[in-house]
Formats: structure tokens, sequence, C-alpha cells
């Protein structure tokens, strides 16, 4: 599914703004053929939960409703018009003028729908409902109660369950003859690349040209054949970004564009070869963090400026690569990465499939037993990464798919569940992206089902944090001691981390290890880098998190999880600073 921009042959409608919005009472029934009775008003896109003050209301499970007046200009009147949605958190039900047209399951990916003329009026109606429900068949997974006296959705998972229109909701034109979707297939050999894209036309037309131009919008290359072959590559590298245009015609039988596209692309290569992560042929070291969408009011709305500043901040402290955990991030995240030269390992909302996970110890939340036969998720699962790797195939910034997080890889039918997952993402990629999971501490080296499927050995370990609190000495023993197993057991493999790190209070100071200080956190890294930088064939460090999040109150939550080198807010803390320096001393940005 191509992203939604605006060209000589398209029209670009964007719906953002504020929206009719209800969250209905008890027992009330919403008529989709009438106005929402007493709405209120909610900004889109954002999550509704922190635009409004009832904190009852504030982590409501159900479904909710958002309605807005659809005004479509006379002079569209031969286009094709789809309406399309970046994402809505977690199930859409779209209603036109009164008649249900789409419905998506599925937080983080888009989905669109081709407009009926014949429903169409003076005065367009549309109203999406919206569900916050998630359970044992969605991503991510979740236990849902629902009884007389309540209905809640208890999170297998560690942060806020935001819901609402989360991302821009578009209207756009096309002829009746479109381009559908690009693919941008090239290969590389030395400095020469043939750039052979699959173009998906519907309708009639008499030839398809092809464009390429450079950075600058110089023309570089023309063809009608399919094919063009670039001299003298210019590589999209990690922090040193290069994009290409690729410009697509479709042509009729006077010559005249009847459709155009153009899709910005980077070109670079990429290996897993003797322990190491190649990018364009050099070895790559991902130093970076795991984010999260997750900002104050905004929750998980999308918002461009606080995305820059995030890349600016990636950038000033030296970080070469993130992590989008636990789910696809905005499409206007990711080309930005691609613009920032920032590598992104994109994850599917495969998370929460442990079935008795619980952030808060003294809690068992989920039901007991073996997770693969509580969980219900398989066919969402196939699903989302169709979704995710249609939408980012042609991202350059993109060079691994994470198909879950933390499963349960150590319980029986884990494997069975994973296999034919991990199988289709390498089928469905023209670009052979690794594909990982990143692994729970509960799945050993030696209970763990899951490793050998996967191209790099990912760890989120917290050796001093959940484990050894307060003990970084013994935190560096055990460390090392679970990383050699896996080395032994997995000699061929490179292993990063994609998760350490450590909660800390911004302004809270001591000159002892205690935890929670901004010092320990600080002294936390240290301990972990002495142990990881004697390993050659470790090749990356992601941090958790990027920045303080939003999670369900709790023991151990305070305010949300702190784990952030910057604050919800994106002060820095200490650590920021060390990991700057030690991030920007490195011989070239990006490689150790
Ligand atoms: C993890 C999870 C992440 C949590 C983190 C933590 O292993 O992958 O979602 O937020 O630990 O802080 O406990």
């Amino acid at each position: 599914m191509l992203f939604p921009i605006q060209t000589t042959t398209r029209t670009l409608i964007d719906l953002s703004g504020t929206w009719d919005f209800l969250l209905p009472e008890k027992g009330q029934v919403v008529d989709p053929n009438k106005k929402l009775p007493n709405s209120i008003t909610m900004a889109v896109p954002a999550s509704f939960n922190d635009q409004i003050t009832e904190s009852k209301l504030r982590d409501y499970a159900g479904d909710i409703w958002y309605e807005k007046n659809l005004l479509i200009p006379q002079t569209l009147e031969d286009q094709r018009l789809v309406l399309r949605f970046g994402s809505v958190s977690h199930t859409a039900k779209v209603y036109f003028n009164g008649k249900l047209i789409v419905e998506h399951i599925g937080g983080f990916t888009p989905f669109e729908i081709e407009l009926d003329k014949a429903l169409m009026q003076e005065n367009n109606d549309l109203k999406v409902c919206v569900s916050s429900i998630l359970d044992s068949s969605t991503l991510p997974n979740a236990v849902h109660i629902k009884n007389e006296k309540e209905e809640k959705v208890l999170p297998l998972f560690d942060f806020f369950n935001y819901s609402g229109i989360h991302r821009p909701v578009k209207l756009y034109s096309t002829p009746q003859t479109y381009i559908e979707d690009i693919i941008v297939k090239y290969n590389v050999e030395g400095k020469s690349t043939i750039i052979e894209p699959e173009v998906s036309i519907t309708g009639d037309y008499k030839e398809l040209e092809l464009e390429l131009f450079d950075e600058e919008d110089a023309l570089l290359l023309q063809t009608t054949s399919g094919q063009m072959t670039l001299e003298n590559t210019r590589f999209w590298a990690p922090l040193d970004a290069y994009l290409y245009k690729l410009k697509v015609k479709v042509k009729d039988e006077q010559g005249k564009t009847i459709d155009t596209y153009t899709e910005e692309f980077g070109i670079r290569t990429f290996k897993v070869e003797n322990d190491q992560f190649l990018i364009n042929g050099k070895p790559f070291y991902f130093q970076g963090f795991g984010k999260h969408e997750d900002f104050p009011v905004l929750g998980k709305g999308m918002n461009e400026a606080a995305y820059n500043y995030d890349f600016n901040l990636m950038k000033w402290m030296g970080a070469n690569s993130l992590r989008t955990a636990h789910y696809p991030y905005a499409e206007e995240f990711m080309r930005m990465a691609d613009r920032a030269g920032i590598v992104v390992i994109d994850e599917v909302p495969g998370v929460g499939l442990f079935s008795r996970f619980n952030p808060d110890v003294t809690k068992n939340q989920g039901a007991a037993g073996n997770t693969w036969e509580i969980v219900k998720s398989f066919d969402n699962h196939k699903k989302v990464i169709q979704e995710l790797i249609e939408r980012d195939k042609n991202h350059a910034c993109v060079v691994m798919w994470a198909v879950g997080n933390e499963p349960a890889a150590h319980q029986d039918g884990a494997r069975e569940y994973f296999e034919p997952l991990i199988n289709l993402a390498r089928e469905l990629d023209w670009n052979d992206r690794p594909v990982i999971i990143p692994n729970i501490v509960n799945a050993t080296p030696d209970t763990d089902l899951l490793a050998d499927l996967v191209d790099v050995i990912c760890l989120n370990r917290y050796y001093g944090w959940y484990i050894d609190h307060g003990d970084l000495d013994a935190a560096k023993v055990h460390l090392k001691e679970e990383i050699e197993k896996w080395r032994e057991k997995y000699p061929d493999k490179p292993i990063m981390f994609t998760e350490f790190g450590v909660d800390t209070i911004q302004g809270l100071r001591s000159i002892h290890d205690i935890p929670y200080t901004e010092e320990y956190q600080v002294n936390f890294f240290k301990a972990q880098f002495e142990v990881i930088d004697q390993l050659p064939y470790f090749i990356g460090e992601h941090i958790w998190n990027f920045a303080d999040f939003e999670t369900l109150p709790f023991i151990r939550r305070i305010d949300g999880n702190k784990k952030g080198v910057f604050t919800r807010e994106r002060k820095p803390k200490m650590i920021a600073h060390s990991l700057k320096d030690r991030w920007t001393s490195t011989d070239y940005f990006g490689m150790k």
C-alpha cells in the first residue's frame, strides 16, 4: 500500500483536526445513521485517553465513536476517492453515511477503502467506531475481562493501552487507471545498481515510464523498459542518508500521463556474516534505543515535531539505530528515519505472548498454563507481518524484522507458532532482511526453542535491575556467564542487546550505587559495557528506553516506566551525556 501523497494526478485531503467524539454510557447503543448524541471534541490524530479529565474513562475498555462531516470537492467527481487511515487502535469500523464500509483489526497498520460514489451526498457523515479491546486473539495480546460488573483489559505488556485514531485520516483521489503499489527492487554490483521496480497498475494504459532523480532533483535516468542501471551509486548509510527519487508515470495512447507517483528510496546492502552485521560491506554496530510512541497529552498520536526532536536528540548522542518496540510506528516516522539515516529494527505488535507475564511481579494476571495453548493470535500475527512488510518494504532504514517480543520461547508450542511466521517474513520480503525475536530471560540457552530460527540472538536483559538488583558486580558475572552460554550453543550467530536498562528518577542523586538514582543508571551501563566490550561477536546495544513512558500504575511503575535516558518530556538524565561520550568517541559514526 502506497503512502498517500499529493502528485500532479492525485489530490490529498487531510482530515486531521477536531472530530466529534462519544464515549457511550454503559448499555448505550449508537445508531450510525444518526448524529452522535452529546458528543464532545476530540483531536485527531491522538489517543483519546489523555485529552479527557475523567479518571474512570481514561482506561475505558470498549467501543468509542468519532464523527466528522466530510465535504467532497466537485472537481474530484471523475476520480477514485480513497479514504485511508494511518492507524486506529485497535479495531475500527468505518461508517460512511450510515453504512459500514470497512472494518480493520490491528492498531498499528494502515488500511484504506475506495468510497462508493452511490453513497455520496452533499454532506457526508463519516463515523468511526473504535474498540480499545485487546484479548487473546489480538496483538498486542491481553486478557479481556467482561462480566456483569465490569469490562477491562489486563495488558500482558508494559505500556499503557492507548486507544483512538492515532494516525492521520486522509482522503485522496486517483484517476480510474492508477498505480496501486511500487516495490523498488534493486540489485547492487560493486558501484553500479540495477533498479527494477515492480509496479502494480489497475486499469488501462499504454506505457509505464520510470525516471530516477538524485537528491538535488536532477534527472539521472529515464526508461520505459522497466529497468535502469545506475553507475556510481551513492549509498544510503547509517547517519549518512542519501535518497533517490523514483518517479513512476503511467501513460495513455497519446503519451499523456494518467497517473504518477514518486517514491523516495535509499540504496544499501546488508548481510549477517562472520559474527558481524555488514551495511554496505562494513561492520555495523547497533548503538541506540528501544523506543515507544509515547508523548504527554498525545499518547500514541502521530506528531512530526515530536518525532523530529527525537531524531535530532538521537543524532546529538551519536545513536545510529532504534527498534520500533513493540509495534509498527507511524509511516511519517519511518520516512523521517530514512531521511535521518537512522537504522531501524521494525517490530510487529507480537507482544504479550507470555500468558503469565506481568511487569508487576506481585500479580499473576494471565491465565496459568502453557501460553501456546491459550493464545489465539496466530492468524492476526500472520496478517500483521504481511501488512508491515507490505507497508515498509521500500524503507532503506529497515534492516531487520522483529516478528515478536519476549514470547514464552521456552514453552512447548513456541516453535510450532513462530517457525511459520519467521518463514512468512522471509518469503514476503524481496530484500531478504534478517528476522529476529528479542528473547526474555525465562527462555534460557538451555530451554529456548527459537534461537536457531533467527539471524541474530537478541537479548532483553536486566542484570543489575530485576536480577542482582543493586549489585553491579554480581550483575557483570551473571551477564557474562549467560552470554557465553548462548555463544557456546550458537557459535555462528552474532549477539546484541535489544533491551537493557534501569528505572531512574530524574534528580534523584547519590554518591552510592542506589537503584533509581541517576548515578546508578550511569554505573549500570558502565558495568554492562565492561562485559560486552570484550566480546567480538557482540554487534549492538539498544538501551531500554529512549524516554520514560506511560504504563498502568502499580508498585514498580510510579508515573510510568522510568528507564528512559530522557524523561517523558525529553529532558536528559545524566546517562544521556555518558552515552553521548561513548557513542561519539568511536572511530567513525556507528562503527565500533
Ligand atoms: C521488557 C519488555 C519491555 C519492558 C521492559 C521493562 O523486557 O520487553 O516492554 O518495558 O522489559 O522495563 O521491564
